[in-house]
């Protein structure tokens, strides 16, 4: 057990978390990342509805008060924990609970986002600036339906959809989706199959060179799935790209920021840190000074 607030320490023991040999490519890490982008990526900016306040991933189900005659009501239809995107997750949230356990005053909502920064930093990513103060329980009125997040086999038009319902740019479009340097799909979550990039555990900007210099061929996988692929003999397996992921370069208005990712990585290492940091805020309320409003503040930060 930590000092309430001693955001250090919990970063410190993140970062032992993340080697896990007996697991995917041996890294936490891609998957933590995800966790992060799903828990905050339901966030719709008209509504003011979902976000990463609430962490609403651990249910499967919610339960709602009717405040007329004070029942509650199991909702199967709602909670994000069952909803098909976030298939996978829970390999994530396993691996953050003997934290949450060991400092247990910190939200799940401010320990998913935080891990996604620290293993962003130590996979030799960019610096993510990344402040506490969310709260691990939300007004009903404020969670989020499913079916918010992306579906990959779709194309640019969906793509805007979901990311202008969040209030990111198309140029934030192209350099959040430089996260798929991480990890890889796997056909019994996603349906999908396969990594994106060769060494998927370490962050760079491989993803945007390749998408340009590679042929990427459509394949069917045995599930009847579509994606794209790249075969060479000298790599280990082949390589794979989403139907949403090659949309970016056919697209006139993303595919001048896939150029300039590929051929600038400290201008895309930028880019990403503040869109990704962006995307850890919505739906935060702070003040000036960074500080949550209307609530006893949880002070700290973390920035090494
Ligand atoms: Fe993603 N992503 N993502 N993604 N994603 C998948 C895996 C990762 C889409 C679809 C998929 C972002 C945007 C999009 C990661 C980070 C980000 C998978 C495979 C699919 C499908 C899941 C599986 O089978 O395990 C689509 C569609 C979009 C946008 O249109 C953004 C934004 C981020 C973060 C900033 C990471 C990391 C992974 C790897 C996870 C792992 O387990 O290795």
């Amino acid at each position: 057990m930590s000092k309430s607030g001693d955001f250090e320490a919990v970063a410190a023991d993140i970062k032992k978390i993340l080697h896990q040999p007996e697991y995917d490519d041996g890294s936490a890490g891609p998957v933590l990342v995800r966790l992060a982008w799903h828990s905050a990526g339901t966030y719709c900016a008209e509504t003011d509805t979902g976000g990463s306040n609430g962490a609403g991933m651990r249910y499967e189900v919610c339960a709602i008060l009717d405040t007329q005659c004070g029942i509650w009501f199991t909702n199967l239809l709602q909670a994000e924990g069952g909803d098909e995107a976030n298939a996978g997750l829970q390999h994530a949230r396993v691996f953050l609970e003997p934290i949450k356990e060991k400092h247990s005053w910190i939200s799940y909502a401010d320990l998913w986002t935080l891990a996604a920064v620290v293993a962003l930093k130590e996979m030799g990513g960019p610096q993510i600036k990344w402040l506490p103060g969310r709260t691990d329980y939300v007004d009903d009125s404020k969670l989020p339906p499913r079916g918010r997040l992306p579906d990959g086999a779709q194309g640019a038009d969906h793509i805007r959809f979901i990311f202008y319902r969040m209030g990111f740019t198309d140029q934030e479009i192209v350099a959040l989706s430089g996260a798929h340097n991480l990890g890889r799909m796997h056909m019994d979550r996603s349906g999908f199959h396969g990594p994106w990039v060769p060494n998927g555990t370490r962050f760079n900007n491989t993803y945007y060179k390749i998408m340009t210099d590679f042929e990427w061929k459509e394949k069917t996988l045995e599930n009847g799935v579509k994606q794209f692929v790249y075969i060479d003999e000298d790599l280990d397996e082949e390589l794979a790209m989403l139907p949403t992921d090659l949309a970016l370069v056919k697209d006139e208005s993303f595919a001048p920021w896939v150029k300039k990712y590929a051929e600038d990585k400290g201008l895309f290492f930028d880019h990403f840190a503040k869109a990704f940091g962006k995307l850890l805020e919505l739906g935060i309320q702070r003040d000036a000074n960074g500080n949550i409003k209307n609530s006893d503040n949880v002070k700290g930060g973390y920035h090494s």
